[in-house]
This record gives structure tokens, C-alpha cells and sequence, in this order.
């Protein structure tokens, strides 16, 4: 009898079984069988597979059944995979699920055998993220559409981009020419910075979507706003001339209150992202305001809010901004316990806004895995592999009910990383362990690290940078 190898799933499905069946090499035919079995229903997913599963496969082969079929009584996204020697046979509740589906297959394929085995999943949360943050230090669109692939390989549906903050101003905006004629040549590292076109932003959606990620925007207003203040000093308090800024102090920049200028500006963003959006939420920052007092905060924060609704979009505010009347359907995210947080609780159980889950100690990517790791860091935490495996999301944020969750985002801030390669050093193993935790997958460390050593060894084969984390015994 031969022990079957172990399967290297990440996330980890909801049910699998046991697999004592034979197993056969990938074919070619395999390949395009699946593809045309999804074509008319899941084309996205035809697409990736014909992708991703050929690099695995030998040519040829003997015809294959495959059977792939819309299961509309599964749970959303969700998705069942039984593979037996010539025969396949996939369901999906929907075309996310087929393409997860795909995603999950390349996993079990990658080494290009098909063992029996059956499975199923389906996410426990409909917003599983990764923010990049293109302010600080600039990623342009080559970066952004590698950080896609990487984000849906593990089965996440969203990118948060940060387009501005104080060093840098990252996104196009016609109406108003001197943000990126003035505000976007300079980067915390001493660099050239860079900005995406909206032809970028168009381009950088499509390519998103065709993956099942949606991105969504960040212009963080009103702190983290001395860039768009260097192109126009009218929408600043006092109204003077600024130079660039490339330190990484945060919290001392706000536009005026109250000005017509400041907030014609603000209109000018909202009205740009909103149009060029192909998904439903704008992200408008709200944090680290650390010049106003609370009071006007939640003022500007109302009134913020209701520019959003006035353009048709749909909000997400850091989670400074709970305890501000908000339009429903606003989404909070929760990033820290180190500031006041007592209105979360409260708002999360009389106003119909909802969370997602980035708390800086479990799910910040940058900060370092260890005191002596090179980059990253340390405000929050040290977290190594298994802080960002082991943690609970409705029980990180202080008094929201489980059905108040509706996500978990992975958050790389871009102080520290000067290269891709940085990059994924700081996401990998950490950005598997926050999509196992976005997928509710069953909680065990010790399989879940065995996986990881095996996707460490094609990480290795792709060339892809990884931190090897001494809670992973490698291959
Ligand atoms: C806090 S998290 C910030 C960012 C920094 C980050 C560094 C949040 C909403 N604001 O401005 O980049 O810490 O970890």
C-alpha cells in the first residue's frame, strides 16, 4: 500500500476525505476538459485553468470525464472537488465558487499527479483582503497584478489599495492635475515614487476581476494628507506653501474643517472614484487624525459620509470613525486596541455598519516576524507565523456580535519594503495564514505548517522571496 503524499491545502477545506484511491499523472486533456466544462457557466475559472493546471500537466492523454456544474444550494462562494482516476467532477453555488474551485485544484495539481480524493469548502467571510500600500512606497501595476495572482491563489477577493497619503498622491485625477503633476514624484525611500494612470486603475480592475478580486480605492482624508496639500496649499488649514514630505511620522496632517475649497477638493475625489469604481465600496481613511479633537472628527467624518452616499458609493472608514452617524452599509475596519475603542461595540449593535477584522497584532504584514528581522515594524507586535494562523475574528474586536464581522484584511503598510522581493518576504507564509483565518478553515497548526512547506518549495521553484520562518520546518 502506499501512504498517499499530503495534499498542501491552504486554506484548508471545511471536509476531506480520506484518500486511499489510486492516482494518475496530469494530463492535457484533463486540463481542457475541465476548461470546457466550465466555459459556458464559470468563464473566468475556464480561463485559469487553462492558465495554471497546463503548467503542471504532461501533454496528451487519454480522454477524461469531467463534469462541472452550478450548484445553487451550496453556500456562496463555496464549492465541492472529487477526483478519481478518469473521472472529475467539480460543483460550485456560483462562479466565485468554480473559480476557487480551480484555485484550490492548481494546489492538489501543482505536482502534476491527480490523487482521489474528495473535498469541499466555502468562506466564512464574503471580504477577505489584502491592502497594499502604493503611498509610502510605490508598487506600480506589474507589482499590483503579481500581488492579485498571489492574493487569489489563496482564495482572497479583495485588494485595498492606499492611493495617497502623506509622502505621496498615487491615482490620476483629471479634475484635479497638480496631485500627481506634483505630489506623486517622491517616496519614503529617497525614489522616483510613481502614480497609476486611470487607464492603470481600468486596466489593474479588469485584470483583478477576471481573478475574482475586486479592488478598492483609499484616499485617506483628512489626516495623511500633506501630498495632496504640497499640490494645492488651499485646501490646508492655514493655507501655506508646503515642500514634499519622505519621513514616516503619521498623524499631523489634516485638510481645513470647513472651507469651500477643501471640501470642492474632496468632492473633485469621491466623484473620481466613484465613477471609475468597478466595485460597490470607496475606502476614505479616517484614521490617525491626531490633529483634531473628537468632536471634529466625528463632524468631518458625517459629512464625509455623506458626500460618499451623495455619489452613489458605498464606505469604508478606519475604525476611528464609529460613533459618527453613518450612511448604512458603512464598513469599519478595525485596526488596533491601542486607541479608544469604545464605541465599536455600540455602534456595531445600533447602526447598520458592519467590520472587518485587521488587527494590527494578528493581520498588520508589516511588522517584523522577530526583534532582529530586517524589515518591518514593531509597533504592534512581532508576528510570526502562527500569531497571524491562531486568532479569531470576532473575538479580536472588542464587543461586536459574530454576524457584525464581515471580513478579515491583511494589511502591508510600505515603510520598510524597498523591493518585491521585500514584499513578499513580509507577506509570505504570513499572507496564507490570514486567508486561512478569512476562511474559517479548520484550526490545526501542525498540518497547516506541513502544507506551508510544501508551497515554501514551489515559492522556491517560482523564484518568489519567503521568510523561512522557524515555526515551519522547510523542505
Ligand atoms: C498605522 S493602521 C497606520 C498607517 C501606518 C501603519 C504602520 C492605520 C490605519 N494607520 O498610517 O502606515 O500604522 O504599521
Amino acid at each position: 500500500m502506499t501512504i498517499p503524499a499530503p495534499l498542501s491545502l491552504i486554506p484548508a477545506p471545511q471536509t476531506l476525505s480520506p484518500r486511499t484511491g489510486p492516482s494518475e499523472p496530469l494530463t492535457a486533456s484533463h486540463v481542457e476538459a475541465l476548461a470546457s466544462a466550465l466555459d459556458a457557466w464559470a468563464p473566468r475559472a475556464a480561463a485559469a485553468a487553462r492558465r495554471t493546471l497546463s503548467r503542471s500537466a504532461a501533454p496528451g492523454g487519454a480522454e477524461a470525464t469531467v463534469r462541472a456544474t452550478l450548484d445553487e444550494t451550496l453556500a456562496a462562494e463555496g464549492f465541492t472537488i472529487a477526483l478519481a482516476p478518469g473521472s472529475w467532477t467539480l460543483t460550485a453555488a456560483d462562479e466565485a465558487g468554480a473559480f476557487w474551485a480551480v484555485q484550490t485544484l492548481a494546489q492538489i495539481l501543482r505536482d502534476g499527479v491527480v490523487p482521489t480524493v474528495e473535498l469541499s469548502d466555502a468562506p466564512t467571510y464574503p471580504w477577505r483582503g489584502m491592502m497594499l500600500d502604493i503611498a509610502r512606497f510605490y508598487f506600480g501595476p506589474e507589482d499590483i497584478r503579481r500581488v492579485v495572482d498571489l492574493a487569489a491563489s489563496y482564495r482572497l477577493n479583495t485588494l485595498h489599495l492606499h492611493l495617497s497619503d502623506d509622502q505621496g498622491w498615487r491615482l490620476e485625477i483629471p479634475s484635479r492635475p497638480l496631485l500627481t503633476k506634483l505630489s506623486s514624484a517622491q517616496d519614503v525611500a529617497g525614489g522616483q515614487g510613481g502614480y497609476l494612470t486611470l487607464e492603470d486603475y481600468a486596466d489593474l480592475q479588469r485584470y483583478a476581476l477576471d481573478r475574482h478580486v475586486v479592488i478598492v480605492p483609499e484616499v485617506d482624508l483628512p489626516g495623511h494628507t500633506h501630498a495632496a496639500q504640497v499640490a494645492y496649499p488651499e485646501i490646508s488649514p492655514d493655507g501655506a506653501e508646503r515642500e514634499p514630505y519622505t519621513g514616516t511620522e503619521v498623524g499631523f496632517s489634516s485638510l481645513h474643517l470647513t472651507s469651500d475649497e477643501a471640501w470642492g477638493f474632496v468632492d473633485d475625489i469621491v466623484a473620481t472614484l466613484a465613477e471609475h469604481t468597478l466595485g460597490e465600496y470607496v475606502h476614505l481613511g479616517g484614521d490617525e487624525s491626531l490633529t483634531l479633537t473628537r468632536e471634529q472628527y466625528v463632524t468631518y467624518m458625517e459629512r464625509l459620509g455623506a458626500v460618499a452616499a451623495a455619489h452613489g458609493t458605498k464606505a469604508v472608514f478606519w475604525q476611528e470613525a464609529a460613533g459618527a452617524a453613518l450612511p448604512p452599509e458603512t464598513l469599519l475596519q478595525y485596526w488596533t486596541s491601542q486607541i479608544e475603542t469604545d464605541h465599536i461595540a455600540q455602534v456595531a449593535r445600533e447602526q447598520d455598519v458592519r467590520f472587518i477584522a485587521s488587527p494590527g497584532h494578528r493581520a498588520y504584514l508589516d511588522q517584523k516576524y522577530t526583534a532582529d528581522f530586517p524589515l518591518g515594524l514593531t509597533w504592534a507586535a512581532l508576528i510570526d507565523v502562527e500569531d497571524a494562523y491562531g486568532w479569531d475574528p470576532v473575538t479580536e474586536l472588542p464587543g461586536v456580535p459574530a454576524e457584525s464581522v464581515v471580513g478579515v484584511e491583511a494589511c502591508l503598510w510600505t515603510e520598510t519594503p524597498r523591493s518585491f522581493d521585500d514584499l513578499t518576504t513580509l507577506v509570505l507564509p504570513r499572507l496564507p495564514a490570514l486567508a486561512s483565518v478569512a476562511w474559517g478553515s479548520p484550526k490545526d497548526y501542525a498540518t497547516f505548517s506541513a502544507a506551508l512547506a510544501q508551497h515554501g518549495r514551489w515559492w522556491d521553484a517560482d523564484g518568489i522571496a519567503f521568510y523561512r520562518s522557524t515555526q515551519v520546518d522547510w523542505v
